[in-house]
């Protein structure tokens, strides 16, 4: 049995309700067990050059699943849900967008597939995704890919700035 992260992210026509629904949605994925969910999180969007100018600020959060399903089966499902959402993958990496779901972590793995990397890349340096993830997960280690060691949460929480984030206690 696996535990896995997922991080979940929209800024696009109404933020919120695709980020609740979308909790309620992976609540229930069939040969799962829903563990548990942060709240959610307002973020600046995190960009590049690359990025379209300006776009909305995010609604993340991020949930965890015990499971025994594959991977790459797990993430086929994951982009369903994406597209149910209106999310169009047109290749644009940057672009706003109603849904992203991410797996973030699959216990202790790397893996290195083509559609599929663990730990997600970024996460190592994401505020939006480290910081919900310490508020349901305060002890996780994470491997990094580069060093093969684990570095811990707290470790890499002291490094990375809120940049702004906001923990949305009404939501
Ligand atoms: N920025 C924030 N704040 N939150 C996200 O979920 C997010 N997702 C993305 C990019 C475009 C990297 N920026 C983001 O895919």
């Amino acid at each position: 049995m696996a535990t896995i992260y997922i991080g979940i992210g929209s800024n696009l026509d109404n933020p919120l309700q695709h980020v609740r629904q979308a909790i309620a949605e992976l609540g229930i994925l069939s040969e799962c067990r829903f563990l548990t969910a942060s709240g959610l999180y307002k973020s600046r969007p995190l960009t590049s050059p690359l990025a379209p100018p300006s776009q909305p600020d995010y609604i993340n959060a991020v949930l965890a699943i015990e499971t025994e399903r594959d991977a790459l089966n797990l993430l086929d499902e994951l982009q369903a849900i994406e597209r149910q959402h209106g999310r169009v993958r047109d290749g644009e990496r940057w672009g706003p967008r109603p849904l992203d779901l991410d797996v973030l972590l699959i216990d202790d793995k790397i893996i290195n597939h083509a559609r599929l990397i663990i730990p997600h890349p970024g996460l190592h340096e994401r505020s939006f995704v480290l910081y919900p993830l310490q508020e349901i997960a305060p002890d996780l280690s994470i491997p990094d890919h580069d060093s093969q060691k684990s570095v811990s949460l707290q470790e890499l929480i002291a490094r990375c700035d809120d940049e702004g984030l906001e923990r949305l206690h009404d939501a």
